[in-house]
């Protein structure tokens, strides 16, 4: 199965994000997967009331939706769960996992859903097809002859806030709380970050925030490609003359200008928003040194009106009522040196003053983030230096103001909320105690990195997965895919086959599961489920469609089925009645959360989602301190290791064709590079110096001096607008070079924005 060959011409898409190459990219995908009328008809009903919650991104979904509230993204995921295509058991007759390891991502997920539950035979080395029963009752045995603390229950933000409060349960009452998930390699700098900070783990900001503000400052996410839907949002504080400043070591369509695929107007003649009144190419991991620069002529412009008289730039009624040590952070900026500051950031003192002079005049300010923020080794203080920025003129709890954290998967900021997480100090230990009498495990569980240690040195002998592909999402792929096969259990709960699928244990299974857009009748009838998106709203989700296959069972039937085989008998847990009526789960989830899913069952469907409350948005700040906390960061490099001759900064990217490790296509329209991914983005000055020409194949290298060979070879050099000293190449095939313990050290999120590496001679 090798890949297409390049036609790649980076640089050479000049249309606007959304307009018409965003439909011809759905009707691409839809004639791909070979959708029937029914997914165009589920189409309609995507992100409404009544309707499902798409399985793409979380940006939240208004109350007063557009006549289509979907995106080219969220067309395709639906298109990719409603495919015609079906991975059987005869597929898997025909071929071994050896032979299937040489195929790609895309070529594996492009089989269609899969159908039954498979058991792998080691003899043959190949699926096969197996009951459900005998499924079960193995996984159940080998879970239980195993020490609890070696098994580990990864889940990917996907699954429902009912089938993620079932599986912590169910790890709990197992025995341990080893429950990483995919917010471990993404928002966890969030989650770290904001608690300390403010006190919550989660942004403070709603939608009706974007009609409020006068500036928004967007730090490293790429609107354009992972959360389209908030492109209309912006272009209508746009029209209200917000401005929009950006940081981003690449120039990103969709953060510089939009067509509205839904405005006919727009469409017909063309007319295009400007996105960013500012645009800056911050080096990768210069961020804290950027945002320093802003807090910089913030305090120095405040010193120097105090001295005169004048009226002051920050709001110091705010500071001294809500916040506490400012005045060692202010004293660290004064002292901050520009020198320092420009040679991190790779901005120059007038770039970073300009953007000063927008956030002094404003009013209301929005702090956006994602990934390019959280993903570095001092991701929790880039999170941290967005929150000194606002707090300095008091801009969160007031309409129009606060941090926006992006979140990924439709459902990874709600599991957290109903349990999932490794730390006992967010686990709701006394109310499980109170509710169903056992006694929660108190221990730390290991979060992604610690798992990842785990299988590598063989402390973890089990691996059971709700959704995602671990093996592939994770850093250090090589030495994770050669330990793998030393696990005593290997069980995935799936939707499609993918590369984590490849490699087995001693014991086992695939299992096949209804996606969130199918219909999921249970014993009380048709069920539905709940998501919770970036901005802490919940909504209901009702799947129509016809299921792919009729041997799939839901999520929380299977969780169930291994739950009621690995944990004691406990007559307050009735497992069987939650999965004939998931209301039944939430009325649990009320019990277990009382202040915040007050009436659970009865919201489900209010417009716009019900919104599960936030301390920090009015002022009320659960911090150690009881105050909004200034933090003083501690290096001004994010990056955490120093430059050197020959040593870039690599960041590891989505293309506008995939949803994480699930590769929809070749074609990254925005960047113009299309039929392959294997390219490298590279500075022209770079390519030079390094006696490169555009076109070569090369090999990079890890140079994190910590003994281990890291590679990644044919990699096509590609010139592109990118700061000197960073390359960007595509997630999840450059994961082989990071190192695991490469993490934010906080938050232990893999530093997948700057990976240290350099060319192979
Ligand atoms: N279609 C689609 N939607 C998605 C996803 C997907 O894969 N496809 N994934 C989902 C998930 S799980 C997540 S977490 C989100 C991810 O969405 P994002 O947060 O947008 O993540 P990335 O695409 O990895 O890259 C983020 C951006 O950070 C920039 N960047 C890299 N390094 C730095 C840096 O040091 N500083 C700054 N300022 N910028 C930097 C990159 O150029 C890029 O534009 O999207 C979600 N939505
Ligand atoms: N280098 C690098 N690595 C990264 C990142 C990066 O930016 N750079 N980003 C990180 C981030 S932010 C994240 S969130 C992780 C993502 O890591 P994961 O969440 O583990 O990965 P996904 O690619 O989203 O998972 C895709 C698989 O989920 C399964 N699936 C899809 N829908 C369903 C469903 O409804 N139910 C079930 N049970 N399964 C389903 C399908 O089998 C599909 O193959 O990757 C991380 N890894
Ligand atoms: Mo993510």
């Amino acid at each position: 199965m090798a890949g297409k060959k390049s036609t790649s011409k980076a640089g050479s898409y000049w249309g606007p994000a959304g307009g018409w190459g965003s439909m011809r990219s759905v009707a691409e995908i839809m004639k791909r997967e070979k959708v029937g009328p029914e997914a165009i008809r589920e189409l309609t009903r995507q992100n409404k009331p009544k309707g499902f919650a798409c399985t793409s991104c979380a940006w939240p979904k208004p109350a007063d939706h557009h006549p289509a509230e979907f995106c080219e993204e969220g067309a395709k995921a639906t298109a990719w769960e409603l495919t015609s295509l079906r991975t059987t058991p005869e597929f898997f007759q025909k071929h071994t996992l050896t032979q299937l390891r040489e195929w790609r991502d895309y070529d594996l997920e492009q089989q269609g859903r899969l159908t039954h539950p498979l058991r792998y035979d080691a003899a043959t080395d190949k699926y096969v097809a197996c009951d459900w029963g005998e499924a079960f009752d193995a996984i159940g045995a080998s879970l239980k002859a195993l020490d609890p603390k070696s098994v580990v229950f990864y889940a990917s933000g996907r699954a429902s806030l009912e089938t993620s409060y079932m599986w912590a349960l169910m790890a709990r009452m197992y025995g341990n709380q080893n429950l990483p998930d995919s917010s471990n390699m993404c928002h966890e700098s969030t989650s770290v970050g904001l608690k300390a900070a403010i006190g919550v783990p989660v942004g403070t900001t709603r939608l009706e925030d974007f009609e409020q503000c006068d500036a928004i400052f967007f730090f490293g996410q790429n609107v354009g490609s992972n959360s389209p839907r908030m492109l209309h949002d912006l272009r209508s504080a746009r029209h209200r003359g917000c401005e929009i400043i950006v940081f981003n070591p690449l120039k990103e369509r969709g953060l510089e200008r939009f067509t509205d695929p839904q405005n006919p107007v727009e469409m017909a003649t063309l007319t295009e928003t400007r996105i960013a009144t500012q645009y800056h190419q911050v080096r990768a991991g210069g961020d804290i040194a950027a945002m320093t620069g802003l807090a910089k002529f913030l305090v120095e412009w405040d010193d120097a009106a105090k001295a005169v008289g004048d009226t002051p730039v920050l709001d110091h009624e705010f500071i001294a009522q809500h916040t506490h040590d400012f005045d060692v952070f202010a004293d660290h900026v004064r002292a901050a040196d520009w020198t320092a500051i420009e040679a991190e950031s790779g901005l120059t003192r007038e770039a970073l003053e300009q953007a000063a002079r927008v956030y002094a005049r404003s009013k209301a300010v929005l702090g956006i983030y994602g990934m390019g923020l959280t993903q570095h080794v001092k991701g929790v203080d880039n999170v941290r230096m967005v929150v000194n920025l606002l707090l300095m003129r008091g801009n969160i709890g007031r309409p129009g103001a606060g941090p926006t954290p992006v979140r990924g998967h439709s459902n990874v900021q709600g599991q957290r909320t109903v349990g999932i997480t490794e730390k006992t100090e967010l686990a709701p230990v006394d109310k499980l105690k109170e509710l169903y009498g056992f006694d929660p495990p108190t221990e730390k569980g290991l979060d992604t990195v610690e798992a990842c240690r785990g299988v590598i040195d063989g402390s973890v002998k089990a691996v059971i997965g709700l959704g995602g592909n671990f093996l592939r999402a994770v850093p250090e792929t090589g030495l994770m895919e050669d330990a793998w096969p030393k696990l005593d259990v290997s069980v995935q709960i799936a939707t499609k086959l993918n590369r984590n699928h490849l490699f087995a244990g001693r014991v086992t299974y695939l299992l096949p599961c209804l996606g969130r857009i199918e219909e999921d009748v249970q014993a009380s009838g048709p069920q539905v489920v709940t998501v919770e998106d970036s901005t802490s709203c919940i909504h209901g989700s009702r799947g129509k469609a016809k299921p792919a296959s009729p041997h799939l069972l839901s999520e929380p039937a299977i969780v169930a089925a291994i739950a009621k085989r690995i944990c004691p008998p406990n007559d307050r847990v009735d497992w069987d009645t939650w999965v004939a009526d998931y209301g039944r789960v939430r009325d649990a989830i009320e019990a277990t959360y009382p202040d915040k899913f007050a009436n659970f069952n009865q919201r489900l469907f209010e417009p716009g989602g019900f919104w599960k409350g936030n301390k920090a948005s009015e002022r009320i700040w659960e911090t150690e301190s009881g105050k909004a906390e200034f933090l003083v960061p501690s290096e001004l490099s994010a990056t955490g290791f120093l430059d050197k001759a020959g040593r870039y900064r690599l960041m590891t990217l989505r293309s506008n064709d995939q949803f994480n490790t699930t590769i929809y296509g070749y074609y990254d329209r925005f960047r113009g590079v299309n039929g392959t991914r294997d390219v490298l983005f590279m500075n022209s000055e770079d390519i030079a110096a390094e006696g490169l020409h555009e076109g070569q194949v090369v090999t990079l290298v890890s140079d994190a001096e910590d003994n281990h060979v890291r590679r990644r070879e044919g990699l096509v050099v590609t010139p592109y607008s990118i700061p000197r000293g960073c390359l960007g190449a595509y997630y999840p095939e450059c994961n082989v070079l990071m190192p695991v313990e490469h993490h934010a050290e906080e938050s232990h999120v893999p530093a997948a924005k700057s990976v240290p590496v350099r060319f192979a001679r």
